[in-house]
C-alpha cells in the first residue's frame, strides 16, 4: 500500500456530535444561537443540532429521531422537504439565485396572495416577517400621517424596535418582553392593551384616538402560546379603528395560508386595512410580504413617499418554494386534511389530560397545551402556566421522541406528513403528567 493511500486502520476526524457542535457554537455564536428560543433557555438543557428532516420527522446529528411540532415554526405546512418544492427550488436555482432585477415568479406571487386573501389588492415581498411588519408600521405612519401605534400585550409581530414592547416569544420566553437598546422616545409612541379587554382599547382611542396610525394584532396570538378571539372582538377593534380614521394590520405571518387559503381574516370574515404575512409563502426560505389596499399600498415609493426596498426581496428561490407550496396545498386541499388532523389530536389530548390541570387550545392545524386549568384568553392568563411542569413534560415527550416548541409561549403545528399514528405518539407523555 502506497503512503498517499488511507490506511484502514487511519484516524477519521469524529462527526461532531450536538454537544460539540454547542460547544462551539457558544464560544462564536451569542448566546449560540441565530435566534433566542432555540437555546432552549426556556425549558433547560442543551438544544440538539438538526442536519435532516424530511415529512414531520427530524434528524439531529447524533442520530436521533424526532417527530416534529415546530415545523420550523410555521413554514413547514407539507412536513419538511416535500418532493414539489424540493423540485421547484432545484429547477429554479438551475437558471440563477437571485437577479435584483423583476422576476416573472414575483408577478406569480403576488397575484395568487391576491387571489386567496381578498383583503389584499396589491402586495410587496420582503424576506422575514419581521421587515414585513416593520415596512407596514411605516407605510400606517405614512398614509395617515400620525405617529401612534397600538398593539396587543403578549403579541409579537418581531424584533422591529416599536413592536418588541410587551411582545410575546423568545421575548416573553426570556422575560425580556421590552428590549433594550430601543429609544424611549420611540416606545411611547407605543400603546399597549390587554388582548380581548375592548374596554382598554376604547379607553386608548377615547385618550388618544386621533394620533393613532394603526392597531396591529395577531388575530390569533401565537406567541404566549395560542388564544383566541372572543366572539365580537375583531369587529369591535375594526369599528374602532374605522371611526378614528386609524388603520387595522392584521399580523398572519404565522396564520396566513395555514389557517384557511385565507388565514385568519377568513375564518373570522374581517377585511383588515394591511396584512403581512411570511412563512408558508417561502416553504422553508426565507421570505415576508405585506400588502393590502391599494390606495394604502400605493403610497410605497417608486409611487409615493414611503421607501421601502430590499436587495433580495422577490428571491426566485423563495418565490417558487412557495409557490410550489401553496399550489399543493390547493391541489389536495390541504386545509381540510389539516382540520381532520387537528381534530383527532385534539380528541387524544382532551382524553389524555380529562381531569389534570390543563388547558387545551387548537384552531385548525395549531395548538397550545397550558400548564394551568385558568382559562387563558390573554398574556396575563398565559403567565399563570406552570413553566417548570412544562418543561418537564417537554423533556419526557422529547425521550419519548418528540419535539414541542421548546417554551411555554410558543404555539405547536400540524403538518399535512402527520399521521394519526403520530399524533397519538405525541399524547403518551401526557398520561404521566
Ligand atoms: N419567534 C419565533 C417563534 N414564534 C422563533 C423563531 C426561531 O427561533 O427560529
Amino acid at each position: 500500500m502506497s503512503d498517499l493511500q488511507p490506511s484502514a486502520f487511519s484516524l477519521q476526524p469524529a462527526a461532531p456530535t450536538s454537544h460539540s457542535l454547542w460547544n462551539r457554537a457558544l464560544r462564536r455564536i451569542p448566546g449560540g444561537v441565530n435566534s433566542p428560543v432555540r437555546a432552549f433557555r426556556g425549558v433547560g438543557g442543551e438544544p440538539f443540532f438538526v442536519n435532516k428532516a424530511k415529512g414531520c420527522t427530524i434528524t439531529d446529528v447524533d442520530g436521533s429521531e424526532y417527530i416534529d411540532f415546530v415545523g420550523t415554526w410555521g413554514p413547514a405546512i407539507l412536513g419538511h422537504a416535500p418532493q414539489v418544492v424540493i423540485d421547484a427550488v432545484t429547477e429554479t436555482a438551475k437558471h440563477g439565485t437571485s437577479f435584483g432585477i423583476p422576476n416573472p415568479l414575483e408577478v406569480e406571487m403576488a397575484e395568487t396572495i391576491c387571489r386567496m386573501v381578498p383583503s389584499v389588492e396589491k402586495v410587496r415581498m420582503t424576506n422575514s416577517g419581521t421587515e414585513a411588519v416593520m415596512s407596514a408600521i411605516r407605510l400606517a405612519r405614512g398614509f395617515t400621517g400620525r405617529d401612534r401605534i397600538v398593539k396587543f400585550e403578549g403579541c409579537y409581530h418581531g424584533h422591529v424596535d416599536s413592536l418588541l414592547v410587551k411582545a410575546g416569544s423568545g421575548a416573553l420566553t426570556l422575560g425580556q418582553p421590552d428590549s433594550a437598546g430601543i429609544p424611549s422616545s420611540l416606545a411611547t409612541l407605543t400603546s399597549t392593551v390587554p388582548f380581548n379587554d375592548l374596554e382598554a382599547l376604547q379607553g386608548v382611542f377615547q385618550e388618544k384616538g386621533s394620533e393613532i396610525a394603526c392597531v396591529i394584532l395577531e388575530p390569533v396570538p401565537a406567541n404566549a402560546g395560542l388564544y383566541l378571539p372572543e366572539p365580537g372582538y375583531l369587529e369591535a377593534i375594526q369599528k374602532l379603528c374605522r371611526e378614528h380614521g386609524a388603520l387595522l394590520i392584521f399580523d398572519e405571518v404565522m396564520t396566513g395560508f395555514r389557517l384557511a387559503p385565507g388565514g385568519a381574516q377568513e375564518i373570522y370574515g374581517i377585511t383588515p386595512d394591511l396584512t403581512t404575512l411570511g412563512k408558508v409563502i417561502g416553504g422553508g426560505l426565507p421570505v415576508g410580504a405585506f400588502g393590502g389596499r391599494a390606495e394604502i399600498m400605493d403610497h410605497l415609493a417608486p409611487l409615493g413617499p414611503v421607501y421601502q426596498a430590499g436587495t433580495l426581496s422577490g428571491n426566485p428561490l423563495a418565490l417558487a418554494a412557495g409557490l410550489a407550496q401553496l399550489k399543493e396545498m390547493e391541489r389536495t386541499n390541504g386545509w381540510a386534511l389539516l382540520e381532520s388532523l387537528g381534530a383527532q389530536m385534539e380528541e387524544s389530548v382532551r382524553s389524555a389530560i380529562r381531569g389534570k390541570p390543563l388547558t387545551f387550545h387548537r384552531i385548525g392545524s395549531m395548538f397550545c397545551l397550558y400548564f394551568t386549568e385558568v382559562p387563558v384568553r390573554n398574556l396575563a392568563d398565559a403567565k399563570k402556566s406552570d413553566t417548570a411542569a412544562f418543561a418537564r413534560h417537554f423533556h419526557a415527550s422529547l425521550r419519548e421522541g418528540i419535539y414541542f416548541a421548546p417554551s411555554q409561549f410558543e404555539a405547536g403545528f400540524i403538518s399535512t406528513a402527520h399521521t394519526p399514528e403520530d399524533l397519538k405518539r405525541a399524547t403518551q407523555a401526557l398520561k404521566a403528567l
